[in-house]
């Protein structure tokens, strides 16, 4: 109860601030996207991990102000980005499923893009399958506006969840990110390394892109590369990191 008080006002107090990890584009090597990540700085515990905030923030419907600032945030910051590199950086952000439920989405969605001028292919929304799966009528009409407005969508944590082949299919989603738990035993683990190859084929056929979450290894680099993962993230390429650290790793890219 104490907690969600504290939450309560974080947002007003200045509390929440966002840390980005990058994405890095195996072919090319430079950063083609970068995944913003929540933190709670509390005034008395320290930094809070989203793993134990983010679920309080959803029982108590903190989530849909506390997205809508995420968003906003991430959309301000990959503009300022926009101005520093030479290519064109995306920026992803998590939508839990209650944000994705909300009937007010696309307009929140709509009106950080208009304020901030981001350019709607340059927000990426990271999507759970169990998000996506929960109610397949609806999930396909909030899907058919965010794909109107044109930002790019992805599947978070893939392989986890239940997705239906069969809607997989139908989603028509950008792209796949393959949870870290069938990365982390790359490259021994010859099962984990079945299925990864198996998604990225399955990927590839859809005309989706695929991303490797939590590489931590050169081997695992090696091996993503082999089995033609288009993009890697995880702390091997950069830890989730403050925005004058992205600042760096692009101003550094030719
Ligand atoms: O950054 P990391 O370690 O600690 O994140 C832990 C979990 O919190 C991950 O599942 C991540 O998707 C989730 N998370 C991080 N930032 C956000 C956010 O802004 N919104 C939502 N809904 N989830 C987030
Ligand atoms: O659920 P989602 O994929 O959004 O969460 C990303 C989470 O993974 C964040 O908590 C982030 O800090 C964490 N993460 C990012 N890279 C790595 C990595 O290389 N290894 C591990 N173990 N976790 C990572
Ligand atoms: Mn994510
Ligand atoms: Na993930």
């Amino acid at each position: 109860v104490k907690l969600e008080v504290g939450l309560r006002k974080a947002l007003q107090n200045d509390e929440l601030y966002l840390l980005y990890q990058p994405q890095i584009d195996v072919a090319s090597a430079q950063v083609v996207g970068v995944e913003a990540l929540v933190r709670w700085r509390h005034p008395e515990r320290g930094v809070i991990s989203p793993t134990e905030f983010i679920p309080l923030a959803e029982e108590t419907g903190l989530i849909v102000p506390i997205g809508e600032w995420v968003l906003r945030t991430a959309c301000r910051q990959a503009m300022a980005w926009q101005s520093i590199g030479k290519r064109p950086v995306r920026v992803a952000v998590n939508l839990s499923a209650k944000q994705f439920k909300d009937e007010n989405l696309t307009q929140i969605v709509l009106s950080a893009l208009h304020d901030t001028g981001l350019t709607p292919e340059l927000l990426e929304l990271e999507l759970t399958e169990g998000t996506l799966m929960d109610d397949a009528r609806a999930t396909m009409v909030t899907l058919e506006q965010l794909r109107g407005i044109g930002v790019y969508l992805s599947i978070d944590d893939f392989g986890t969840g239940y997705s239906s082949m069969n809607y997989l299919k139908r989603f028509d989603v950008r792209a796949l990110k393959i949870d870290k738990s069938f990365i982390s035993g790359l490259p021994l683990d010859s099962e984990n390394a079945a299925i990864t190859r198996a998604i990225i084929a399955m990927a590839h056929g859809l005309k989706m892109a695929v991303v490797a979450e939590g590489v931590e290894t050169d081997a695992q680099l090696v091996l993503l590369e082999e089995y033609g993962c288009d993009m890697v993230q995880g702390y091997y390429l950069g830890h989730p990191s403050p925005p004058e650290s992205i600042n760096q790793m692009l101003a550094d890219q030719c």
